[in-house]
């Protein structure tokens, strides 16, 4: 009978620890012959707690890619406006036009921070900023150019999908033509930044405002068809759910395996302070930090990289991370603003000689990348 104990054993707990060692078994047989697993087999795994198991396994799947190499790059982070239409719940960095602390770079401001970069050794500027109401996008284009033409060495990674869809409502142009006058002006590919979480339910509680799930991977996908190459991520740790994490991450595996065009997978860990979202929480786990980066690497068969983002992880969960199957560390950052408006407790930015000694200290082989991945020195 159900339940029933026989001989002061309780058989119900026991068959679903047996189920579940058989589960982990298929799971664990799946990725040692290089198969990819199923969305519900995603799921177990966010429900068991044998982290190392897990991180076992997503080594392995690591290794395979990658070897004990460590990719990182010396980029600097520039944000040319925190004014943002959007407000989305969840973040911190936004303000009103108007409001406390709200901004705006001049032009000259963005080219001197640029120019300073590349000066320092930089070979990337990351620049995603807020949907400002009465920039016009002609302000953006001249920006790229600006910066192509005072900091050429640099490579542009710029603006998330939700940007590039704003500009097209602004300027009354189709996206491919937005992407058409970027790519001109000097944009050299894209974060991954808006992704949130992509299930339209959780998206409509933490950013109401904000694009679609299903356009932001409409973007993407004509960002991958222009020719860009783009990251991917993953906000989670608020109100979402595994299932939503599984679901998010099987749509972007769904893309990937159409074109090819994503490069890196990156999980943002939630930074709770300031956020109008009202949640009782402090922040993630580390444990739920290194799940949430192994299951990824495993899932995400078809990304040749998992990076950490040490800004939201810290950067002590970033280094054990490289041992849970992540093989790239972002970046020397320089000046950070999302996650610190909303309560990191990490640095504004790592020199290379720390993010060198952070990697060489997990015991791995510290290569310095450019923004497409070719490798440009070892260390
Ligand atoms: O889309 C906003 C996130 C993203 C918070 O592609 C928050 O190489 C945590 O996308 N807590 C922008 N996260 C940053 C981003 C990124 C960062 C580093 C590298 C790359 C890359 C991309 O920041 C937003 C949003 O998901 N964010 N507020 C917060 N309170
Ligand atoms: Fe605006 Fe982006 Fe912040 Fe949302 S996450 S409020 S779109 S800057």
């Amino acid at each position: 009978m159900p339940g029933r104990s026989f001989f002061g054993l309780n058989p119900q707990p026991l068959c679903r620890k047996i189920r579940a060692m058989q589960t982990f078994e298929n799971i664990s047989t799946k990725v040692h012959d290089g198969r990819r697993i199923s969305a519900e087999e995603a799921l177990f795994l966010f429900g068991s707690n044998d982290l190392l198991a897990i991180g076992e396994l997503a080594a392995l799947v690591n290794e395979r890619k990658n070897g004990r190499n460590v990719f990182f790059n010396v980029n600097r982070h520039i944000n040319p406006t925190n004014i943002c239409v959007n407000r989305c719940a969840f973040c911190a960095f936004s303000r009103t036009a108007g409001e406390d602390g709200a901004y705006t770079l001049a032009l000259n401001e963005i080219c001197r921070r640029a120019e300073e970069a590349q000066t320092e050794g930089a070979t990337e500027v990351h620049i995603v900023g807020g949907l400002h109401p009465d920039l016009a996008f002609e302000f953006y284009e001249e920006a790229l150019d600006a910066i192509r033409r005072i900091a050429p060495a640099l490579h542009i990674k710029a603006f998330t999908a939700v940007e590039i869809e704003y500009f097209s409502r602004i300027s009354g142009l189709s996206i491919e033509a937005v992407f058409t006058r970027l790519i001109a002006a000097g944009l050299g590919s894209m974060p991954g930044g808006g992704a949130e979480i992509l299930v339209e339910d959780v998206r409509q509680k933490i950013c109401p405002e904000k694009i679609s799930g299903a356009r932001w991977l409409e973007i993407i996908r004509l960002a991958h068809l222009a020719g860009l190459k783009t990251n991917a991520t993953m906000l989670y740790g608020h109100l979402e759910e595994a299932r939503d994490r599984v679901a998010h991450m099987e749509l972007l595996r769904d893309l990937q395996d159409e074109t090819s065009g994503f490069q890196a997978f990156i999980p943002l860990a939630f930074q709770p302070e300031n956020s109008d979202l009202k949640l009782d929480i402090k922040g993630t786990s580390g444990l739920d930090d290194l799940k949430t980066l192994a299951i990824s690497r495993i899932f995400l068969d078809n990304f040749d990289h998992i990076k950490a983002y040490w800004v939201m992880l810290g950067e002590k969960i970033a280094q054990v991370s490289l041992a849970f199957g992540v093989n790239d560390l972002d970046g020397t950052v320089v000046e950070e603003k999302i996650g610190h408006e909303a309560g990191a407790a990490t640095p504004q930015s790592l020199t290379k000689e720390g993010i060198i000694r952070l990697i060489a200290k997990a015991d791995k082989l510290p290569v310095e990348r450019d923004t497409l991945y070719r490798p440009l020195r070892s260390f």
